[in-house]
């Protein structure tokens, strides 16, 4: 059973003005695109065809010989998460009792925003900025290129990506704009809780 693009979990219009068709196009349709295939070329007739990706992540994630698969099958999952991260008219406060590990890990709202967008505006060059539960415990990250925290042995929360494909059409060279935007007006609190509430 090859590996699928998941469709979006809304319309391709529906986070205008924040982010535009036209990225979404490109990013899922092209660039998520692109990972499954080449995931399904690079597994073909090996005993992963049929593991999970979350599996050949974490068996993969340390072995040099095996980036190309890695790589392919991380991005695939990035994305995907990524896309669960935002909604139309997202944004606002967080469900109470994520609000209250927020306010308790980074000292309120408006400090995390502070803290997950600087991650997300120094990741040099491309790569991920996330929010991870790392043994019950909230913490900011940074990853490069395709690494995600179930390599190194965290569970995601939410996530942005930052390579310039993600927002070079909406914001150009904005990287902190693009960010801030995903911060104030596109994340999905609900997915974050569930995530956090799956990895108690
Ligand atoms: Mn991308």
């Amino acid at each position: 059973m090859a590996f699928e693009l998941p469709p979006l979990p809304y319309p391709k219009n529906a986070l205008e003005p924040h982010m535009s068709a036209q990225t979404l196009d490109f990013h899922h349709g092209k660039h998520h695109q692109a990972y499954v295939t080449n995931l399904n070329n690079l597994v073909k007739d090996t005993p992963m065809a049929s593991q999970s990706l979350e599996q050949i992540i974490k068996a993969t994630a340390k072995d040099e010989s095996k980036s190309g698969i890695f790589n392919n099958a991380a991005q695939v999952w990035n994305h995907t998460f990524f896309w669960n991260c935002m909604k139309p008219n997202g944004g606002g406060n967080p469900p109470g009792p994520l609000a209250d590990k927020i306010n308790a890990a980074f000292g309120g709202l408006d400090k995390f925003k502070e803290q997950f967008k600087q991650a997300a505006v120094t990741q040099f060059g491309s790569g991920w900025a996330w929010l991870v539960s790392d043994g019950g415990q909230l913490k900011i990250t940074k990853t490069p290129n395709a690494v995600n925290p179930m390599a190194q042995g965290q569970t995601a929360l939410l996530t942005v990506d930052v390579w310039e494909h993600a927002y070079y059409l909406d914001f150009q060279n904005r990287r902190p704009d693009f960010v801030q935007t995903f911060l104030d007006k596109l994340v999905n609190w609900e997915f974050v809780a569930g995530n956090l509430s799956k990895a108690a």
